[in-house]
C-alpha cells in the first residue's frame, strides 16, 4: 500500500490542502493583506490579475529596493540572470507588483514550468507533488504592510523575489522537479525528509560560485537579514549530502545555524536522483514531458 498521488497535471486540482496557520479574517495581527481583489479562500480562475492597493505596492517597493540592492553581491549568477530578464520582459520594478499570469508565461517558456495560484500554505505532500509536474503553486497576496521586512508565511514577495528567478534557470528546475518525483508515493516519513531536503535547499540553499558561495535558496533571496547572514561566517557551510541533508533539524523561527553548499546544479540533481532511487516503492515512476503525466511503471 502506498498514498495516493497525482498522474496528470489536472489530478492537482486535488492538491490543495491547507495547512491553517493564519486565518487574515479572524486573527488580530493580519499576516497579510488581500487586496479587494483576492480571496484567501477561494481559487478562482487560472491565474486571475490582481489590482494591488496604493499600499500593497507600496510594500513591494519597500521589499524590492531593499533586497535587490544585495543581489549583486549575494546572489548566485542564475539567479542574477533571470532577474535581468524579469525586469526586461515581465514588469519586475519597485513601482508594481508583477502579475502571476505574465510570470507563469515568462517560466512556461524557458523550463516550462508554470504557477497555479494557491491560497495558503499547502501540506508539504501536496506541494512537493505539483513540483513533480513542473507546478510551482504560489500564493499572490502581499505580507501585511506593518511588518514589511518580515512575512511569517510566503506571501508574492517571497515567491517572486524568492523563488521565481531559479525556476527560470534550466539546471534549477530540473532539480526541482527532481525533489517533486522522488515524493509521489513516498510515505509519511520519506515526505518529511524530502520536505527537509527542499527546505535546506530550494529554501535555504548556498552554492558554490568561481571559488566564493552565494544563495540561491528562496528563503535567503527574499529575506535581507538572513541573506547578509548566511553569507558571513557566522553559520556554519557544510557540503549538500541528501543522506546528512534530509535528517538534518531546521529551524523557522531563527536563522538557521547550518546551511548546506551545493557544488553545481547539475552536482546536486545526481546526487539527489540517487537518493531517490533508495526510496521503497513497489513501481517506478516516469515522466511524460509531451503528455504531462506520470507513468506507472
Ligand atoms: N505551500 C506554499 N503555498 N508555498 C510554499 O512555498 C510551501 C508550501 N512550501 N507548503 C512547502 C510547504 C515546503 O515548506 C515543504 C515542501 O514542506
Ligand atoms: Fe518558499
Amino acid at each position: 500500500q502506498f498514498p495516493w498521488f497525482p498522474k496528470k497535471i489536472r489530478d492537482l486540482d486535488k492538491c490543495h490542502h491547507l495547512i491553517a496557520k493564519y486565518e487574515p479574517d479572524l486573527d488580530h495581527d493580519h499576516p497579510v493583506s488581500l487586496s479587494s481583489s483576492l480571496t484567501r479562500t477561494q481559487i478562482r480562475d487560472p491565474l486571475p490579475r490582481v489590482e494591488y492597493t496604493v499600499q500593497e505596492t507600496a510594500t513591494w517597493r519597500e521589499v524590492y529596493r531593499k533586497l535587490s540592492s544585495l543581489y549583486p553581491t549575494h546572489a548566485c549568477k542564475q539567479y542574477l540572470d533571470a532577474f535581468q530578464q524579469l525586469e526586461k520582459c515581465c514588469g519586475y520594478q519597485e513601482d508594481s507588483i508583477p502579475q502571476l499570469q505574465d510570470i507563469s508565461r515568462f517560466l512556461k517558456e524557458r523550463t516550462g514550468f508554470q504557477l497555479r495560484p494557491v491560497a495558503g500554505l499547502l501540506s508539504p505532500r501536496d506541494f512537493l507533488a505539483s513540483l513533480a509536474f513542473r507546478v510551482f503553486q504560489s500564493t499572490q497576496y502581499i505580507r501585511h504592510s506593518s511588518s514589511p521586512m518580515h512575512s511569517p508565511e510566503p506571501d508574492c514577495c517571497h515567491e517572486l523575489l524568492g523563488h521565481v528567478p531559479m525556476l527560470a534557470d534550466k539546471e534549477f528546475a530540473q532539480f526541482s522537479q527532481a525533489i517533486g518525483l522522488a515524493s509521489l508515493g513516498s510515505s509519511d516519513v520519506e515526505i518529511e525528509k524530502l520536505a527537509t531536503l527542499y527546505w535546506f535547499t530550494i529554501e535555504f540553499g548556498l552554492c558554490k560560485q568561481n571559488g566564493s558561495i552565494k544563495a540561491y535558496g528562496a528563503g535567503l533571496l527574499s529575506s535581507y537579514g538572513e541573506l547578509v547572514y548566511a553569507l558571513s561566517n557566522k553559520p556554519e557551510h557544510k557540503p549538500f549530502d541528501p543522506e546528512l541533508t534530509a535528517v538534518h533539524p531546521y529551524q523557522d523561527q531563527i536563522f538557521q545555524p547550518v546551511y548546506f553548499v551545493a557544488e553545481n546544479f547539475e552536482d546536486a540533481t545526481a546526487k539527489l536522483q540517487k537518493y531517490a532511487l533508495k526510496i521503497k516503492k513497489p513501481f517506478s515512476l516516469h515522466y511524460d514531458p509531451f503528455t504531462c503525466s506520470i507513468e506507472v511503471l
